[in-house]
């Protein structure tokens, strides 16, 4: 098992861009195991209330294959479950999160991307619009299951972006994006596309602009496990998060924000695209 230590360097760096980058956070077993769990656990289509499902996907669409997967670490009666739970509440992510946050972390959520070659994005979009932490924000802690590049739809990041406000969402384009809201980049700010290894861990501020475009590799998936935090004195946060968890495994309840909910909308406004 690898180890991490983060330095007051590393902390000023996160505050400065809004993102930090660990490579080789999580060892290539580690990276395997949570691969290989996730592949199994989809091996005969989307699983019921844990799988993302787009309404009325045409069939051709690689995400009616593969959608998402939300909250795993909730699904004790899944081999998925333990698995997602362990990873979520990993010390080393524990150390890392409770520097950034200067405050004990919380988890608030698991998800499990597929993106398999063809497979639409993310549009560009602000996590905490839609897990509403207030005080402060949440972070984000993607790790990339395989190597994500822009050919096969990796992350896309808007460096320094964590110093706007939650900005309003417009319509994204649903034949490039599986959720249907965007937000749009102010033009003082650049999309920075990532090169990332299967293992690095990148933690994001809940305010950086951030979201990914279609995977346009013939062959390869673009898989990340991503986890999402908030800090213990936070007073609300959106109730679609709930319960959350300590690093000790106490599950807990926050002060229930209004609105907010998964990370993009894909139910509805979806029906529209035919694939
Ligand atoms: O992995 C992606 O394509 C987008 C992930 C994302 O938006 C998130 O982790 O909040």
């Amino acid at each position: 098992m690898s180890t991490f230590a983060i330095s007051p360097e590393q902390v000023s760096e996160y505050d400065r861009n809004g993102f930090l980058l660990f490579k080789g956070f999580f060892d290539p077993a580690e990276v395997a195991e949570l691969r290989n769990a996730f592949m199994q656990q989809a091996e005969h289509g989307p699983v019921p209330n844990l799988s993302d499902t787009i309404p009325n996907l045409s069939p051709d669409d690689p995400l009616s294959r593969y959608p998402r997967m939300l909250h795993p670490h909730r699904h004790h009666e899944l081999p998925v479950g333990a698995l997602s739970l362990r990873y979520l509440l990993d010390t080393r992510l524990e150390t890392i999160l409770r520097a950034l946050f200067e405050d004990d972390p919380i988890a608030a959520q698991t998800m499990f991307y597929f993106k398999p070659p063809g497979a639409r994005g993310q549009a560009l979009h602000q996590d905490n619009f839609y897990l509403r932490v207030k005080p402060g924000t949440c972070i984000g802690a993607w790790l990339a299951i395989d190597d994500a590049t822009p050919e096969n739809g990796g992350l896309v990041i808007v460096p320094q972006s964590h110093r706007l406000e939650i900005l309003c969402p417009t319509s994204a384009d649903i034949t490039r994006s599986f959720v249907t809201d965007q937000v749009l980049v102010p033009e003082e700010f650049t999309e920075l596309p990532l090169h990332l290894n299967a293992g690095d861990m990148l933690f994001f501020h809940g305010n950086l602009i951030h979201g990914s475009y279609p995977n346009e590799s013939q062959t390869k998936f673009r898989r990340a496990f991503i986890c999402h935090y908030i800090p213990r004195q936070s007073l609300e946060a959106s109730h679609w998060f709930d319960p959350f968890f300590t690093f000790q495994g106490t599950q807990i309840s926050v002060h229930e924000a209004e609105g907010g909910g998964p990370c993009g909308t894909v139910q509805t406004r979806n029906e529209a695209w035919k694939g």
